[in-house]
């Protein structure tokens, strides 16, 4: 069988294409750790946009004039980059929503309000991010159905033996986990858990807003229900992100939002609903922001997503070593084998939006607090964590910097 290389990212050439890291602050450039909270964007993407805004501008769907019809195209182009980028069978099973917590919102009321009730069961995991988490909670609660949570073990993986426990409990209907956990950067086994969602009788809904914009997203090969990204992580602006759905469920479903542009008839008596993917995009769209989405995929296609994943692979490596130097630092997260390029860890003794606001005075910027995973954190047993995290244009001499930040916090404060 053919060996094909990966090819190794240049991260020193692409970081000339990210105005930001271009800027000084106290004569240096800031090391950006913080790309799982957002990631920086690059001139293509913000090209893109300025020049939709300034030539193709219109509202899309509506107008038979040219201009309306260029803007369309673009808004429509930008949708079949999105379903390419996943491996999606159609265009038409993508919705554009805000982001990825919108599109995971959309699934837990159009899906969820009209399919669970007493007795059935939604099971997320106890690593998940809020927004995969608040909304199957709220919506179980409304329905009558009980919501489970499949535990970690102590790496911070995935117990997959309780989940024949789990079953034995009630009709499995509902099974959300994310791809990647943005807290440990755990890679979750989306595959087996699909396979055993659909043993169930359940869906399987994943939440990859944390994994898009650093490995190859297939939904097809994951066999998943609907997935859910952020174009803001991935290069791309904020605003807009997308579902994507299987189409015989998007086709079952009530519409999320009501409005204009969703519909196909409406009168006194009676609304119908247009056809997929506008079913569920009530009113003016993310338009600009979904150009740019699709600019956004275009970059990371360019680079390829297998070497931005090998790259922040090598940088995940390296930083775990480095921490390992210091016996005053407690990291969290699996091996790094099956992890994604972000390191938790917390400093003996020093609260994490103390050691930001330290590091940040040495030009290193991380995210301190607990991640929007406030379950997760109950079961480290901690309040809060300090987060580095990794992308495309980080080098290993922003990991130093944080390293030898990390030294001034612990001589200052420990
Ligand atoms: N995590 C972080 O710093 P939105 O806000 O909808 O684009 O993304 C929500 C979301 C959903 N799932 C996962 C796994 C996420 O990481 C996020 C966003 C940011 O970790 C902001 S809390």
């Amino acid at each position: 069988m053919a060996v094909t290389a990966i090819a190794k990212l240049d991260a020193e050439r692409l970081r000339a294409d990210f105005p930001y890291l271009e800027e000084l602050q106290n004569g240096v450039p800031v090391a950006f750790l913080d790309s799982a909270a957002s990631s920086q964007k690059p001139r293509q993407v913000l090209d893109a946009m300025t020049d939709f805004y300034s030539h193709s501008y219109a509202n899309v769907h509506r107008g038979v004039y040219r201009l309306a019809e260029r803007a369309t195209d673009a808004y429509e182009g930008a949708r079949v980059k999105v379903a390419e980028f996943v491996n999606a069978p159609s265009e038409r099973e993508v919705i554009f929503t805000r982001q990825a917590t919108e599109a995971l919102n959309l699934v837990a009321y159009a899906w969820g309000l009209d399919n669970l009730g007493p007795g059935d069961l939604v099971v997320v995991s106890e690593l998940e991010h809020h927004s995969n988490f608040v909304p199957w909670q709220y919506i179980a609660g409304r329905t009558g159905a009980e919501f489970r949570t499949i535990p970690i073990d102590e790496a911070g993986e995935l117990q997959l033996e309780v989940l024949a426990g789990i079953a034995a409990e009630g009709q499995v209907k509902v099974v959300a986990t994310g791809l990647v956990s943005n807290t440990l950067g755990t890679v979750n086994p989306v595959e087996k858990l699909t396979a055993w969602a659909h043993e169930q009788g359940a869906i399987m809904v994943v939440d990859a807003a944390q994994a898009a914009p650093h490995r190859p997203i297939d939904v097809q090969a994951l066999g998943c229900d609907f997935l859910a990204i952020s174009a803001h992580k991935m290069c791309g602006p904020s605003g807009v992100g997308a579902l994507w759905g299987r189409r015989e469920l998007l086709e079952q479903m009530s519409p999320f939002n009501l409005g204009g542009h969703m519909i196909r008839t409406v009168t006194a008596v009676e609304t119908t609903w247009g056809q997929l993917p506008y079913k569920f995009e009530a009113g003016t769209g993310p338009i600009a922001e979904a150009v740019g989405f699709g600019a956004a995929i275009d970059y990371l296609s360019s680079i390829g997503l297998d070497a931005i994943e090998r790259h922040e692979h090598e940088l995940t490596e390296y930083a775990l070593t480095r921490l390992a130097e210091l016996d005053w630092i407690e990291t969290y997260g699996p091996p790094v084998a099956r992890r994604a390029g972000i390191v938790s860890f917390n400093v003996d003794g020093i609260h994490p939006h103390d050691v930001c606001q330290i590091l940040d005075w040495e030009g290193v910027a991380i995210r301190g607090g607990h991640h929007c995973t406030q379950p997760l954190m109950h079961r480290l047993g901690v309040i809060a964590t300090n987060r580095a995290s990794f992308y495309l244009y980080t080098v290993p001499e922003e990991i130093d910097r944080l390293v030898a930040g990390l030294e001034k916090v612990k001589k200052s404060l420990g």
